[in-house]
């Protein structure tokens, strides 16, 4: 197949909102720094979500959405020196190129080699779609599009993983996961003792709870309007739940009650601009830290009395948790190997790539975590 089109299964977003068309795709040979890969398995992120509803002002259509996944390297284009046909690997929708200025700054995980092409929906050599259906091009997403048997990426986003980790399994340390348990570690960097608030109980908000744990924090109040998210979020560390929906204070106020003046730090993984504000205003006066993970819709700001920065409190965000994509995604892989972090505990559904209306179906019900596709 190397140096040929690959025509195979792919879920094609025609339109905002209307549901995904399993189509045979042709996927054209991996360009120069480019690598095309045989998806195995991908997830279903929120963002995902998000994109197919149509609030992303990145979002474009007809594109193949998806960004959690794993498989195996089919071919590499000119000039791929970091992985080669057979090699498995996690796809990285945060780039790490390790020489643009963002990567040498030692400041962030945001890297700006191909950003400007990933946000289009393009590569970056001819700024054209490797995806195309008899003939029309289709937009790439996130510089990742896992909701295909075979996707090309950039080389700047293709960590290369241990090949004994279960497929089936790390496809998660592609979004979500490392998400959480990177705004605790490098974002928010939480200290042992801390008092740490969690909004939204999803899977980014778990891995949150999870990092909080590891890092030893004491006191993990978990927020969330469905309150059947409690029994689960405690095997991930949340040792407290307030449902704001049982409250007719404010619930910043709830939590500065239960926490003498705030917590230490606080973590937004909704998307709701309206608890954002509610996250920062909860922490404590002086020095509370509030993370802003969830993704919100175009058009939606935030706001909050700035005398609440004034007296210290501190606003942040985090992309993939702060993590260098290809240095820390297999170091990732092997903290699941030694156990030393949860991956299997998010998987709550399993089901095939053709079944991913259904999946979406299932993600946007109060039971789901993470659904994986088998492609
Ligand atoms: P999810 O939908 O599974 O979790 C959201 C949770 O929030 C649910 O349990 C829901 O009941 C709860 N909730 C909804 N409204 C609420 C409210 N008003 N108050 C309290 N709880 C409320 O989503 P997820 O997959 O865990 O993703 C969470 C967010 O993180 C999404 O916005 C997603 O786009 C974003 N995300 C960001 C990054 C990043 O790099 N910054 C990475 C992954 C996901
Ligand atoms: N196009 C969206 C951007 C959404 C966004 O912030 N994405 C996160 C990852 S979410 C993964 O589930 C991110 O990494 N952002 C950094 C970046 O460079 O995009 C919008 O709303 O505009
Ligand atoms: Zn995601």
């Amino acid at each position: 197949t190397q140096g040929q089109v690959i025509t195979c299964k792919a879920a094609v977003a025609y339109e905002a909102n209307k549901p995904l068309v399993i189509e045979d795709v042709q996927v054209a040979p991996p360009q120069a720094g480019e690598v095309r890969i045989k998806i195995l398995y991908t997830a279903l992120c929120h963002t995902d979500a998000y994109t197919w509803s149509g609030k992303d002002p990145e979002g474009l259509f007809p594109c193949i959405l998806g960004h959690e996944a794993a498989g195996i390297v089919e071919s590499v284009g000119e000039g791929v020196k970091d992985v080669q046909p057979g090699d498995h690997v996690i796809p990285c929708y945060q780039a790490e190129c390790r020489e643009c200025k963002f990567c040498k700054s030692g400041k962030t995980n945001l890297c700006g080699k191909v950003r400007s092409a990933t946000g289009v929906g393009v590569m970056m050599n001819d700024r054209k779609s490797r995806f195309s259906v008899n003939g029309k091009p289709i937009y790439h997403f996130m510089g990742t599009s896992t909701f295909s048997q075979y996707t090309v990426v950039h080389d700047v986003s293709v960590a290369k993983i241990d090949p004994k980790a279960p497929l089936d399994k790390v496809c998660l340390l592609g979004c979500g996961v490392p998400t959480g348990l990177g705004a605790v570690w490098n974002t928010a960097k939480v200290e042992p003792g801390s008092n740490v608030a969690i909004f939204g109980l999803g899977t980014v908000g778990l891995a949150v709870a999870e990092g909080a744990k590891t890092a030893g924090a004491s006191r993990i109040i978990g927020v969330d309007i469905d309150s059947n998210k409690y029994e689960t979020a405690k095997k991930f560390g949340v040792n407290e739940f307030v449902n704001p929906k049982e409250h007719s204070k404010p619930i910043q106020e709830v939590i500065v009650d239960l926490t003498d003046g705030g917590v230490d730090y606080s973590f937004e993984c909704i998307g709701n601009v309206s608890v954002m504000r509610a996250a920062l205003e909860c922490c404590h006066k002086g020095w509370g830290t509030s993370v802003i993970v969830g993704v919100a819709a175009s058009g939606q700001e935030i706001s909050t009395r700035p005398f609440q920065l004034v007296t210290g409190r501190v606003w942040k965000g985090t992309a993939f948790g702060g993590f260098k994509s290809r240095t820390q995604v297999p170091w990732l892989v092997e903290k699941y190997m030694n156990k030393e972090i949860k991956v299997d505990e998010y998987i709550t559904h399993n089901l095939t790539l053709g079944e991913i209306n259904e999946a979406f179906h299932l993600l946007h019900g109060g039971s789901c975590l993470r659904c994986v596709l088998s492609c």
